[in-house]
């Protein structure tokens, strides 16, 4: 073999008279991270959902996810880009994180994090519940600085402790924000609604810096005029984004721990996606997929999707500006 047949990113599981349906799952059936010689992206299962505060079981997200990500093809229409040919998209499988301690599983992910960072190798994880978020963007933020965050959400996560934890599934924001990971000039919730116990929450969140952008402002504005309002805003610097499922409305996402009526539709999140071009995404998190409510494995193909689009941006974006 050449060298430069040897750079060739190994692409998705291609056997002829083997369907996809069957064998063992690795997302959108690409190679294990330990069956190539480099990396640039890497899917990362974090199946850890001990700070969820009402209904459990994302643990289980990641390996749902990916039976569902059998069905993701090669070829991206929308931004005409081959993902998995662009850059080496590798299965990292899953971490093992303690179930017993927030603190100790906090620990060992910004670890992790943190070696793939130093690798160069850019992580589009699968959740785990949304404290997961911390870590990943404490190693984001070790490596690159403050980052810009587009935060897919129905809430805020930025409360403050909920029975006395300070690290939980609705604290990320806040403390990452407290501890100075973020540019908060370049930060953007995207779907909120519902959930939110007190005016004062929202006020809160705008004294920390956010933006937000309503569910609602879908009806009114439209997705391309708010493509427009969250390009503005993270415009200046490369950005993380962080997509908890329960952004979709639950008659497209119904399996998440904390589901809010009248939230996006998959069209909306997707054509938000899609205008996120050009903006340099140095990580992202699918999170809250708790696949024990789930019907027709719904919730597991659209955040399969979901992981793809992030992943097809990045290869647009690699391909189109060097980023
Ligand atoms: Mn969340």
């Amino acid at each position: 073999m050449s060298d430069s047949a040897k750079s060739v990113p190994i692409g998705q599981r291609d056997i002829p008279d083997y369907p996809r349906y069957a064998g063992l799952a690795t997302f959108a059936l690409l190679p294990r991270i330990e069956d190539v010689r480099r990396a640039d992206v890497a899917v990362l299962g974090i199946p850890f959902d001990a700070g969820t505060s009402f209904r459990p079981g994302a643990r289980f997200g990641p390996n749902h996810i990916r039976e569902a990500s059998r069905q993701l093809h090669p070829y991206h229409q929308t931004h005409d880009v081959y993902p998995f040919k662009v850059n080496q998209v590798v299965d990292a499988g899953d971490l093992g994180v303690t179930p017993y301690s927030i603190e100790a599983a906090v620990a060992s992910i910004e670890k992790s994090a943190d070696e793939y960072a130093e690798q160069g190798i850019r992580l589009v994880t699968l959740g785990g519940d949304h404290t997961i978020a911390l870590p990943l963007l404490r190693a984001v933020a070790k490596k690159n600085g403050p980052v810009g965050v587009i935060h897919f959400d129905a809430h805020l996560d930025t409360w403050d402790t909920h029975f006395g934890a300070p690290i939980w599934h609705g604290s990320p924001f806040r403390r990452a924000a407290e501890e100075g990971l973020l540019d908060l000039e370049r930060c953007i919730h995207v779907g909120l609604r519902g959930g939110v116990y007190d005016k004062d929450e929202l006020e809160a969140d705008g004294v920390l810096g956010f933006q937000i952008i309503r569910a609602d402002d879908y009806e009114t504005d439209g997705a391309a005029t708010i493509v427009e309002r969250i390009r503005n805003r993270v415009e200046g610097g490369p950005i993380y984004i962080s997509i908890d499922i329960d952004v979709l409305d639950p008659a497209h996402a119904p399996a998440t721990g904390t589901p809010e009526v009248a939230g996006l539709s998959t069209r909306e999140l997707f054509a938000t996606l899609r205008g996120l071009t050009g903006i340099g995404i140095l990580g992202a998190d699918i999170v809250e997929v708790a696949p024990a409510y789930d019907h027709a494995a719904l919730t597991g193909l659209v955040a399969a999707h979901t992981a793809w689009e992030v992943l097809s941006l990045m290869a647009y974006d690699k391909e189109h500006f060097g980023l």
